[in-house]
């Protein structure tokens, strides 16, 4: 260790260097331009992004985790992550997938029985009311496994996860209605629609299907409703992305698809591989369906049951007259409807152009029964130049289309180009362009895909970003770039890595729409919304054993566990439910087992529980894995599994300490320092208006919970030390003393609260 002589030398030695050099003393603005080479479009760009420590983004992005399954947060202009959420793979840090609530969760995605860990995120989908985001929950598809699962917005928590009854793999979603009465995806791959049913690839035409789910969403639930959804079936043309109409096309949604040749590959049979037999034709369909007329045909019965799922038959939908195809340009990719409703814009990912089709004209075609042919399933085909309101080239690879909240005005990506093209759809005239990097998937503006885009930002969700960042090996991160698309001009502010798989979509909405909680009602399991059977309060803590069942309900508070010690034999199964009483924003405990695989995150007034076989005779802490407090490492305990039949020796009294009665003074006079430090925060607290400041007062009714405390653990010391059992008077004054740390810390949280939000003296 350094002496504290060597310290002060060694402070002096560092004062004297930086005393002679005026470089340290004050860096100027054109100083650090200099050092680190940055020109004035730099510094507006960091002008344009940078935010303050304490202030707060404009909009909140969430982006699909790609092959890591998650959703992923950020805020814009700062592109700070702010979280990932656990949603088709299990994520530790919440706990997901290692408490039984969660595990429940992904259950729901289990595919015939079988579990699966991992998923191929594509496309996040805000609800909207009236084809406005509402921001109340979030919907997001998995391509590999068909699935959609729902995400909660009031606590960010995924709540359920459905498996597509029909499905081998699914691409079209989630895309949601104008008012979310469904949520609906587009299958894939054609495979047959029959479970676990094998059909050659000679019978692919006859066999093998696409098709359409519309999942109906309980808005008040908050969930899918697998018995009220859906499909209709549809012809093996590799159905791709989707929309849902709006406005005038509401009632409508929207499908292309890539593979109408109905080519299947063989490389190895000697035939050409599936990317030269999928592109062959000119043209692909946009498949139109009407799903508003689709529900009312279920609802009357017309449907079949494929797998205990409502399936309207091809031949159903075209007697019925809800499902069209209207050809679109060369293996086309994004189709995205616009703010008004009114146009379909399909982009060719061989094409150059980009296709903007009218509903209005489809509407009519298919009203005077207008159509060029029929395709071999026998559904009506609109002729192209029927349909289409114009044709705009805008270069090579377009992907994707957003809206501004310009009139008329559009964002494209160029996938070959590395580009994003500014047009206008309704003149068709190219306005901007901008180079990224590199080679963009999708792009996104704020709220660019709702009846409502706030236009100001748009993020270029970059495939590849070669040199852009730090090498990190051979896999490198993604690239998300901000571009300002407030002017006339469009300008690139931002280049963000993402780690974490490869987003393809994301959505942005304004944060002010966002109202997430910060606790739940206490007892509260997070992923059925209801009261958690196994919740606690404080002092109806216990332990119940029925034959080999042993059940902890516990409680977690700072700076302990309740209980401390959960005693099993080998062979017991053991269920321990806990319930976090801390009321103060931001307490989340953690909590592990060594060896058992179970942890959980347990954040205010959340009741979790974690199940395991106690099947290894041992001891085993288990401990709180947040650092919840100054105490934080002492919130810990032991899961003794003793072997069967096992005795006690003699009942003894744990490790004796050896406490003094002059340890017992000094205690008692810690105990009066702290009381007055809290009787000058708590006068200073009451000085002021708190009671306006609602996170305050919950900081104030969680030192009060603190300090009620103290009673009790005050008459126990005191009793110890009328029997001078000093080990005992200090232990419990030791733990008045330990409230009232915790009843400070909050209200010296709740003082700078009050210093940094204006509160006024009222006293
Ligand atoms: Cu990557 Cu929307 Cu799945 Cu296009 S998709 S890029
Ligand atoms: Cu609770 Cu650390």
């Amino acid at each position: 260790m350094m002496s504290r002589f060597a310290v002060k030398a060694a402070v002096l030695m560092l004062a004297a260097t930086f005393g002679t050099g005026t470089a340290w003393a004050a860096e100027s603005l054109q100083d650090v331009m200099k050092r680190r080479s940055l020109s004035q479009q730099d510094l507006l760009a960091a002008a344009k992004t940078y935010t303050p420590s304490g202030k707060r983004d404009e909009f909140v992005v969430f982006s699909s985790g790609g092959q890591s399954g998650q959703l992923i947060v950020y805020g814009i202009p700062s592109m700070r992550i702010l979280k990932y959420v656990g949603v088709f793979t299990p994520e530790p840090w919440q706990g997901y997938g290692y408490d039984e609530e969660s595990k429940d969760i992904l259950k729901g995605g289990w595919i015939d029985g079988k579990e699966i860990t991992w998923g191929d995120a594509h496309h996040p989908a805000i609800s909207e009311t009236n084809g406005q985001y509402d921001g109340q929950f979030l919907f997001i598809n998995d391509k590999a496994n068909p699935r959609v699962a729902v995400v909660d917005l009031r606590d960010f928590e995924t709540k359920q996860i459905v498996a597509n009854p029909i499905y081998k793999s699914e691409h079209g979603g989630a895309f949601v209605t104008a008012n979310t009465e469904y949520v609906f995806e587009a299958a894939q791959y054609p495979a047959p629609l029959e479970r676990k049913k094998f059909y050659p690839l000679e019978e692919f035409n006859e066999k093998y299907r696409g098709g359409m789910t519309y999942w109906k969403f309980d808005r008040k639930a908050g969930r899918l409703v697998p018995a009220q959804s859906f499909s209709v079936e549809l012809p093996p043309y590799s159905q791709d992305i989707s929309d849902a109409g709006k406005g005038p096309s509401d009632g409508w949604s929207f499908t292309n698809s890539f593979c109408s040749e109905r080519y299947v590959g063989g490389i190895e049979q000697g035939r050409p591989p599936f990317e030269a037999g999928c592109s062959a034709k000119d043209t692909d369909y946009l498949h139109v369906i009407n799903w508003r007329k689709a529900a009312e045909l279920v609802a009357q019965g017309k449907a079949q049951k494929i797998n205990g799922h409502n399936v309207l038959s091809i031949e159903t939908a075209v007697k019925e007259g809800i499902l069209f195809l209207v050809p679109e340009p060369k293996s086309p990719h994004g189709v995205d409807v616009t703010p008004d409703g009114k146009y379909i814009i399909v982009s060719g990912k061989l094409d150059t152009h980009v296709s903007v089709y009218s509903f209005e004209k489809i509407q009519a075609a298919i009203k005077a029964g207008k159509f060029e042919s029929k395709d071999p399933y026998g559904i009506p085909v609109v002729g192209m130049r029927d349909a289409l309101h114009n044709q705009v080239q805008l270069g090579l690879g377009p992907l994707h289309t957003q809206y501004d909240s310009k009139q008329c005005v559009a964002y494209t990506s160029l996938y070959v180009d590395s580009q994003v093209a500014k047009w206008n759809y309704c003149d068709g005239k190219v306005l901007d362009k901008i180079a990224v990097h590199y080679n963009i998937g999708h792009l996104m503006t704020m709220e660019g895909d709702s009846a409502g885009p706030k236009g100001r930002y748009l993020v270029a969700l970059n495939k590849l970003s070669i040199d852009r960042f730090n090498p990190v090996g051979p896999l490198h991160p993604q690239n998300h770039q901000l571009i300002d698309i407030s002017n006339d001009k469009m300008q690139l502010i931002y280049d963000m890595p993402l780690p974490l798989g490869e987003p393809h979509y994301a959505v942005a909405i304004e944060a002010s729409k966002l109202k997430p909680g910060v606790r739940y009602k206490v007892g509260t399991d997070s992923r059925t919304d209801k009261d958690h059977p196994g919740r606690a309060r404080a002092g109806e803590e216990r332990t119940e054993r029925k034959g080999n069942k042993v059940t902890v309900f516990g409680t977690l508070i700072r700076s302990h566990i309740t209980p401390e010690i959960i005693e099993a034999e080998v062979g017991d199964e053991v269920t321990i439910n806990l319930t976090n009483l801390e009321r103060a924003e931001d307490e989340t405990h953690g909590f592990a087992i060594s060896a058992y695989n179970v942890h959980a995150s347990i954040e205010p007034g959340k009741t979790i529980s974690v199940k395991f076989k106690a099947d290894k005779e041992g001891v085993y802490p288990y401990y709180c894995t947040e650092f919840c407090s100054a105490l934080h490492l002492e919130m810990q305990g032991y899961l003794l599994v003793k072997p069967k039949g096992w005795k006690a020796v003699a009942k003894k009294d744990a490790v004796k300490s050896n406490y003094t009665e002059a340890d017992y003074r000094a205690t008692l006079k810690r105990i009066v320092d702290t009381q007055a430090v809290i009787d000058s925060v708590v006068a200073y607290i009451t000085s002021t208006n708190f009671k306006d400041f609602p996170d305050v007062v919950s900081m104030v009714e969680d030192a009060t919970d603190q300090l009620g405390k103290i009673p009790d653990a005050k008459a126990k010391h005191e009793a110890a030390a009328g029997k001078k059992d000093w080990d005992n008077a200090n232990l419990w004054a030791e733990q008045v003393y330990q409230y009232q740390v915790k009843a400070a810390d909050i209200g010296l949280r709740a003082k700078t609260y009050l210093d940094q939000h204006g509160a006024k003296k009222v006293k």
